[in-house]
């Protein structure tokens, strides 16, 4: 991956430009205030980190852990306080370790995106289909949102553009039969990837929950194992209620990973902690921004950089 070119360094960091800029900079201005005792210190970190979206429980782990690493020095300085904080992230991101995406070794793979109503599912399907037509593998949409007007000929908008097969139905047709004739395309055709989008549905609306499990149940029976990634897309705005979003997706459909969308306008990166140590669930991608190449592989290290800034020059 080419990730680590300079360029593209600068542009991953830049997605996280407004939480290092709220997050990051509280997090240096409280280590950084000589006056406070350990109470005060302890009591604004807490409060630090729940304003960062990591959420209560999340923010109590990190802070007993750091606690620890810290109970036996003396005296820290600013940076150390900084590097044993990154430590903390990372242990807490890691307590489970991220679980590579899996790929079918036999046929298609299907890639099932699901999300609440304007999340960026669409948009995000685009973003991966060009990032995998970069890749020399075929790819083709399955277009199961039958349930917003217009949603169809978004996707096939798309798919105009980067010159893909994009499989639909009519509206309000049942999505599950949609994904049955992209099934059998994408067997028939020999594609590589197959990225079903599908309706908005908010996680208290049973019906549409039904209709997801459904889903999922008709394109294990069309290629064995589908859907092979199911991806529950979050708007990194939304915060603690993505962290709601998760657990209830997660009961009806067996995620395997989350998409972050919108962290070029959010401050609230903290969430992406929280995630992780609330439901197991990687973050694949993150999306910063609206054009097809505003997507990334989500890389830790890196988005404890944009926090922290450079460890190894915390140290
Ligand atoms: N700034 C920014 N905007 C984004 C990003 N991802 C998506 N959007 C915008 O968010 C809006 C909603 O995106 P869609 O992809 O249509 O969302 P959806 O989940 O398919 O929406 P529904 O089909 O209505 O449920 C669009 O205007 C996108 O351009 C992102 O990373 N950054
Ligand atoms: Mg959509």
């Amino acid at each position: 991956m080419a990730l680590f070119k300079k360029a593209d360094k600068n542009k991953y960091l830049h997605g996280f430009a407004k939480t290092n800029d709220s997050l990051g900079r509280k997090l240096r201005f409280v280590t950084e205030n000589k006056k406070q005792n350990k109470e005060d210190f302890m009591e604004q970190l807490m409060i630090t980190l729940i304003e960062a979206d990591i959420g209560y429980q999340t923010s109590e782990m990190i802070c007993d852990k750091f606690f620890t690493k810290c109970q036996n020095y003396y005296y820290l300085f600013a940076k150390d306080i900084m590097y044993f904080l990154g430590e903390t992230f990372r242990d807490v991101y890691y307590e489970k370790e991220d679980d590579p995406i899996v790929y079918n070794e036999d046929g298609p793979t299907v890639i099932l995106m699901v999300g609440v109503n304007g999340s960026g599912k669409t948009s995000t399907c685009a973003k991966l289909a060009n990032r995998y037509l970069q890749e020399g593998k075929k790819v083709a949409f399955a277009a199961a949102d039958t349930f917003r007007a217009g949603a169809i000929e978004q996707l096939d908008k798309w798919a105009d553009q980067l010159n893909i097969p994009c499989i639909k139905g009519k509206d309000n047709q049942d999505p599950s039969s949609v994904l049955v004739d992209a099934c059998r395309y994408a067997k028939e055709n020999d594609i590589d990837i197959l990225i079903c989008d599908t309706a908005g549905r908010l996680q208290n609306k049973l019906n549409l929950m039904a209709e997801l499990e459904k889903m999922s149940r008709v394109l294990g029976k069309e290629i064995p194992g589908a859907p092979h990634d199911s991806w529950l897309v979050l708007d990194a705005n939304t915060g603690q209620n993505g962290l709601s979003q998760a657990q209830l997706f997660s009961e009806i459909t067996d995620l395997n990973g989350i998409i972050l969308t919108k962290m070029d306008g959010t401050s609230k990166g903290g969430i992406i902690i929280a995630i992780k140590n609330m439901t197991g669930l990687p973050v694949r991608y993150i999306t910063v921004g609206e054009q097809l190449d505003d997507i990334q592989d989500f890389d830790f290290d890196l988005y404890l950089e944009s926090i922290i800034g450079d460890l190894q020059h915390a140290k």
